[in-house]
């Protein structure tokens, strides 16, 4: 009984890394750069995509889609930018999943995007099993979380690129372990880019930002090589 329920995850995963490779094949064809935000709930992941569109709109064509599993709060926050926004509604399920935004996608006309943000549904477990097509992944972590979160979840943080340890601002007043949170961050991936942000004060967003321009750029370049 056992064998049988782990082949239907597995035929589950397989079909969406399928699907995965269908969305990155489309969006290497829109030159979409596409950032996959995973994190606990709370940690973060709106207030930086608020800024983080606020900021890039001015000279970007960026776009948010939202996974929540009751509420459209998020997408509300989001698009009070001004930046195209849709909202996937996940009801019983803990995770987006490739076919929920290949279907997203295909009822939206956003105009094409330079990059495309995906607040996946907070939490550090099933999200992190999902490939979205994106470029890249991001896991957040804030300061108040506890320096153990990564060695205790290390599917989110060891599937990741980039972690970006958030709400630095209160970094002091929690007593957070600054040296004990990147040692549990490298003892599952090693290779990963860590940044310190606050949303709030405005710490480490420049470095944020032009981390995403410059990847921006790229998937541009290679947009524009494929299609001379
Ligand atoms: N002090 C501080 N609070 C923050 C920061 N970013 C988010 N918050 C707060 O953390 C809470 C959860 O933020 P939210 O963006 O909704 O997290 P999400 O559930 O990951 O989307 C809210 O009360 C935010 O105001 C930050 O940089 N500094
Ligand atoms: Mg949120």
């Amino acid at each position: 009984m056992k064998y049988r329920v782990v082949s239907i995850e597995q035929n589950i995963l397989r079909k969406n890394d399928a699907l995965a490779q269908g969305l990155r094949a489309r969006f290497a064809a829109s030159g979409t750069l596409v950032v996959n935000l995973l994190s606990s709930p709370g940690s973060g992941k709106t207030t930086l995509l608020q800024e983080t569109l606020a900021r890039l709109s001015r000279r970007r064509r960026v776009g948010a889609l939202v996974g929540d599993q009751a509420t459209d709060n998020d997408a509300r926050r989001l698009a009070a930018s001004g930046a195209p926004v849709k909202q996937i509604t996940t009801a019983a399920e803990c995770r987006l999943d490739a076919d929920m935004i290949g279907r997203a996608l295909d009822g939206w006309e956003p105009g094409r995007l330079d990059a495309l943000f995906i607040e996946n549904v907070g939490n550090l477990i099933c999200p992190a099993e999902y490939d979205l097509g994106e470029d890249l992944r991001i896991v957040l972590f804030s300061v108040t979380e506890g320096e153990d979160k990564p060695l205790k979840y290390p599917l989110a943080f060891n599937t990741a690129q980039l972690a970006l340890i958030t709400k630095i601002d209160i970094a002091d007043a929690v007593g957070f372990d600054r040296d004990a949170a990147n040692a549990s961050i490298r003892h599952v991936n090693p290779g990963v880019s860590i940044l310190e942000t606050s949303a709030r004060t405005g710490a480490g967003m420049d470095e944020w930002i032009a981390f995403v321009e410059t990847l921006i750029d790229r998937k541009t370049a290679a947009r524009e090589v494929s299609v001379r």
